[in-house]
C-alpha cells in the first residue's frame, strides 16, 4: 500500500499546486553546534514565524525528530565532534522521519560530503556563510512541498478507505470482500485449513424502519456492526454487503468453531436490547445466521471453492434460518 501510495504521489505532484501552498509557521529542527550560525538561522526563520527547535548533537536530533512533528530538519555538516551525514541516513531509515525534508549546511570546501548527503536522501543544501534570503527561500520551498505531499497523501488515504469501507458502520464493504475473499480461500486451499463464512441478516428490519424511522434503523445497523466486531478476532473479516446483510469470514476456523461463534453472536444481539435515540429507548433486535465451511479441499482442476460458491451456500443456510422462524443459526 505504501509503495503504491508514493508511486501515485510522484505522478500527482505538480509544481503549480506546490506554489499555492503556504510555508509560514513551519516547525523546523536545527542540528548545529555553532552558536553564531544557530542565532542567524533562528533570527532569519523568525521572519516567517517558523518555530525553531535546536540541538547540537546528532543523537539529540534523532531523538527529537522521532518524538516530535517537524516539517524540515536542517543538519550542519560542520559539527565539531560528529558527522551530520550519519544523522541524515538515520532519518531516512526511520518510517516516521523518512518523509521530512532535510537541508544540509556545509562549507564550500566540503562539496564531496554534500554530494554524499544528497545521495543519502537530503533534499537541498546551503553553503556557509549563510545567506539569509537563500535560507528563507530554500526553507519555504521544502516546507511547501512537504505540506502539499502530506495533503495529497491524506486525500489519497481517505479516498482509499472510502472506496473499501462502508461509511455508516465503518465495516469493510462488498468491494473489499470481493477483493480479499479469493486470496483467503487460495491460502487455505494451499494449507488445507478450513475457512468459515457467516452470513447474517437482521430479522424484520423493515418493521424497525417503518415503526421508528430510518434514523433509528441506522442506529441499529451501527450497533449490530459494533457488536459483531467486538465478538470476533482481529483477523476475522467483517463486511456489510448492503442493506441489513453482513458477512464474516473466519480463516482457520472449522465447522464446530464457526457454529459456536455464530451462536455467541446471535445471543449477543438478542439478549441485550439496543439503546436507541429517545423516545424509543430500547428495542429488541434479532439476527438470523447462515454458516458455510470451505474445507480447503481442491476440486478436480486443483482449485479451492470460489468465494461466490461459499457465500451462496451460506445464503441457502440463511434462507433456512429465516424460514424456520428467525433468530437462529443454520449450517
Ligand atoms: P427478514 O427478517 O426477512 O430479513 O425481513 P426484513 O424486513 O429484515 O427484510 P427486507 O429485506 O424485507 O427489508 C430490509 C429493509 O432494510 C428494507 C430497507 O428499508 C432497509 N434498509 C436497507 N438499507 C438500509 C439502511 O442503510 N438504513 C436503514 N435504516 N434501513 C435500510
Ligand atoms: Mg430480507
Ligand atoms: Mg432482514
Ligand atoms: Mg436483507
Amino acid at each position: 500500500l505504501r509503495e503504491s501510495t508514493s508511486g501515485q504521489l510522484g505522478m500527482l505532484v505538480s509544481t503549480d499546486s506546490v506554489h499555492t501552498q503556504t510555508a509560514e509557521g513551519a516547525r523546523v529542527l536545527v542540528v548545529e553546534d555553532s552558536a553564531i550560525d544557530l542565532d542567524k538561522i533562528t533570527e532569519t526563520l523568525a521572519r516567517d514565524r517558523d518555530e525553531v527547535t535546536d540541538t547540537d548533537s546528532c543523537a539529540g536530533g534523532l531523538e527529537l525528530a522521532l518524538a516530535e512533528e517537524f516539517e524540515l530538519i536542517v543538519i550542519s555538516l560542520t559539527l565539531m565532534r560528529e558527522d551530520g551525514l550519519r544523522l541524515c541516513s538515520q532519518l531516512r531509515s526511520h518510517e516516521k522521519t523518512r518523509q521530512i525534508p532535510v537541508l544540509l549546511l556545509a562549507d564550500e570546501t566540503d562539496m564531496d560530503r554534500v554530494a554524499k548527503g544528497l545521495e543519502l536522501g537530503a533534499n537541498d543544501y546551503l553553503i556557509k556563510p549563510i545567506d539569509r534570503n537563500e535560507l528563507l527561500a530554500r526553507t519555504r520551498t521544502q516546507v511547501r512541498r512537504k505540506r502539499y505531499q502530506d495533503k495529497l497523501r491524506a486525500n489519497y488515504e481517505a479516498s482509499l478507505s472510502m472506496a473499501l469501507t462502508d461509511s455508516l458502520t465503518g465495516l469493510f464493504n462488498r468491494r473489499y470482500l470481493s477483493a480479499h475473499l479469493p486470496r483467503l480461500l487460495d491460502r487455505s486451499g494451499g494449507n488445507n485449513k478450513p475457512v468459515s463464512a457467516l452470513l447474517f441478516d437482521i430479522d424484520h428490519f423493515k418493521v424497525v424502519n417503518d415503526t421508528w424511522g430510518h434514523g433509528v434503523g441506522d442506529e441499529v445497523l451501527k450497533e449490530v456492526a459494533q457488536r459483531a466486531s467486538r465478538n470476533l478476532r482481529n483477523f476475522d473479516l467483517v463486511a456489510r454487503l448492503g442493506g441489513e446483510e453482513f458477512v464474516v469470514i473466519m480463516p482457520d476456523t472449522d465447522g464446530v468453531q464457526a457454529m459456536a461463534v455464530a451462536e455467541r453472536l446471535r445471543r449477543r444481539i438478542a439478549e441485550e436490547p439496543f439503546a436507541v435515540t429517545a423516545p424509543v429507548g430500547r428495542i429488541d433486535v434479532t439476527i438470523s445466521i447462515g454458516v458455510a465451511l470451505a474445507d480447503g479441499a481442491l476440486d478436480a482442476d486443483g482449485n479451492p471453492e470460489s468465494g461466490d460458491a461459499l457465500l451462496r451456500r451460506a445464503d441457502t443456510a440463511l434462507y433456512q434460518a429465516k424460514r424456520s422462524g428467525r433468530n437462529r443459526v443454520v449450517a
